[in-house]
């Protein structure tokens, strides 16, 4: 029986930029360490698939925290020349409400980075997970990596500017 199990990273290269367009751009990586072995592996998705689709200017900024992302991603965005940002991260539900304020602030710094007219977009990419199984999933494992997802939406949008 076939799985109903999606991949959530698939995608099509002929949709994206030509190559060349993708080379001129700059694009801003920022990575939070906390989960760090969910995180890394959502960076590493992230610079491969900005590689392997055209892009040569990449900016990797480590932050402590997924809470952290909002401030860098406006530090970077003000610096100017970057086509997109992409933020990642990785929250897990533990006992205490703490999970739910970390996650709608960095949502909500996010979505307010990306109302704010004349700036690069902000992607979100940002693993918001009931435990550790359900975040290896989706950074390499059998759903794919949001890394990967981040870098194809960050040059979309790119091409939108
Ligand atoms: N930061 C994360 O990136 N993931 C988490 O799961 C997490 N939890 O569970 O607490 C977390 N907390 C730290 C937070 O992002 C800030 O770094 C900290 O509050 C300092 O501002």
């Amino acid at each position: 029986m076939a799985s109903k199990l999606q991949n959530l990273s698939s995608y099509n290269p002929d949709a994206l930029p030509p190559k060349d367009v993708v080379a001129k751009q700059k694009y801003g990586v920022i990575v939070a360490d906390w989960n760090s072995q969910v995180t890394y592996k959502l960076l590493e998705g992230a610079v491969i698939a900005l590689e392997e689709n055209g892009a040569k200017d990449i900016t990797v900024v480590h932050v402590p925290g997924a809470f952290e992302l909002t401030y860098a991603a406006k530090k970077l965005q003000m610096e100017g020349g970057y086509s997109a940002i992409i933020v990642l991260g990785c929250v897990i539900q533990g006992d205490t409400p703490h999970f739910d304020y970390v996650c709608s602030g960095v949502t909500q710094g996010v979505a307010t980075l990306n109302a704010v007219e004349g700036y690069c977009p902000v992607i979100f990419g940002l693993l918001t997970t009931l435990n550790l199984q359900q975040a290896l999933d989706r950074a390499g494992g059998k759903l794919g990596n949001k890394g990967v997802e981040g870098a194809i939406t960050a040059i979309r949008m790119a091409s939108l500017r």
